[in-house]
């Protein structure tokens, strides 16, 4: 598995090296019948600056949807490995802490303070300590404005760490949207979605809990969600725990 694993890594770094931009290619090019390894197609192009790239089509997508998969699961593997063990909790008093962001909905996170009141909105953060995810607030400083939005526009993905499940309850603040198809908080375990959770169209965040007896002993992550430009559609976060350990360096 850490073979192919490798391999993988080394057909991503092929990838990045010579990637154009594939937005403004119109792609007229010769295979060169190089195939690395059998996932992805390298071909030769005029429209590029650099010779030889990938060629971004539907194959190419398919092989990289497979190699993150894979390259998840051997960082889930790695992390269920690791020998020193203990119980862990993601707060975001010293930032991301390794949670890992796609799209841009998350660019400005985490949060300084409670930003909403800060702009008078009448819904308290009621955040952990003095940071947390707030999906439509851009305060990402103690120096940023107080109060200042980026709104719900912005649409992206934050995923947590690979952790152990060691007990039957994770517990979380969760707060801002309410429609759970566009904004939520999502239990991950061998790449299935386990559990939702979103909020109640109220910037206030409230605990809440997942039982989670059934996963004990498996690695899992939290996913927040934010597939929506639509009004209230953010998602705000904070202090996830509860029966859970971390691998520590
Ligand atoms: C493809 O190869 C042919 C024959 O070698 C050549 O004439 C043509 O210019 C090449 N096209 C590209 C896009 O490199
Ligand atoms: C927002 O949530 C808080 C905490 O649950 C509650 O006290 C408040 O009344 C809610 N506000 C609105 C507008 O729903
Ligand atoms: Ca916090």
């Amino acid at each position: 598995m850490i073979n192919t694993g490798i391999s993988f890594i080394a057909f991503l770094a092929i990838f990045f090296t010579f990637k154009c931009d594939v937005g403004a290619t119109n792609v007229r090019a010769n295979l060169t019948s190089q195939s690395y390894k059998g996932k992805g197609i390298v071909v030769e192009g005029n429209n590029c600056k650099k010779k030889v790239y990938l060629c971004h089509d539907k194959e190419i997508k398919t092989a990289l949807s497979q190699i993150q998969k894979s390259l998840a699961s051997l960082e889930e593997k790695i992390s269920a490995m690791h020998p020193n063990r203990r119980a862990c909790k993601f707060d975001f008093e010293t930032g991301l802490s390794g949670w890992k962001r796609t799209g841009t909905a998350f660019n400005n996170q985490p949060t300084y303070g409670d930003n909403p009141t800060a702009r008078k909105r009448g819904q308290p953060a009621k955040q952990q300590g003095d940071w947390w995810i707030g999906g439509a607030e851009n305060r990402p400083s103690k120096a940023a404005t107080p109060g200042a939005l980026q709104g719900d526009g912005p649409q992206g993905t934050l995923a947590s760490p690979f952790f152990k499940i060691v007990g039957k309850r994770i517990s979380f603040l969760i707060g801002g949207g309410c429609d759970i198809k566009k904004v939520r908080a999502e239990l991950i375990v061998d790449h299935q979605v386990v559990k939702r959770s979103t909020g109640s169209c109220n910037e206030t965040m409230s605990r809440k809990f997942w039982d989670v007896h059934a996963f004990v002993g498996r690695t899992a992550q939290v996913k927040l969600v934010d597939h929506s430009s639509d009004g209230f559609c953010h998602i705000n976060f904070d202090d996830l725990g509860g029966d859970i350990s971390c691998g520590q360096k």
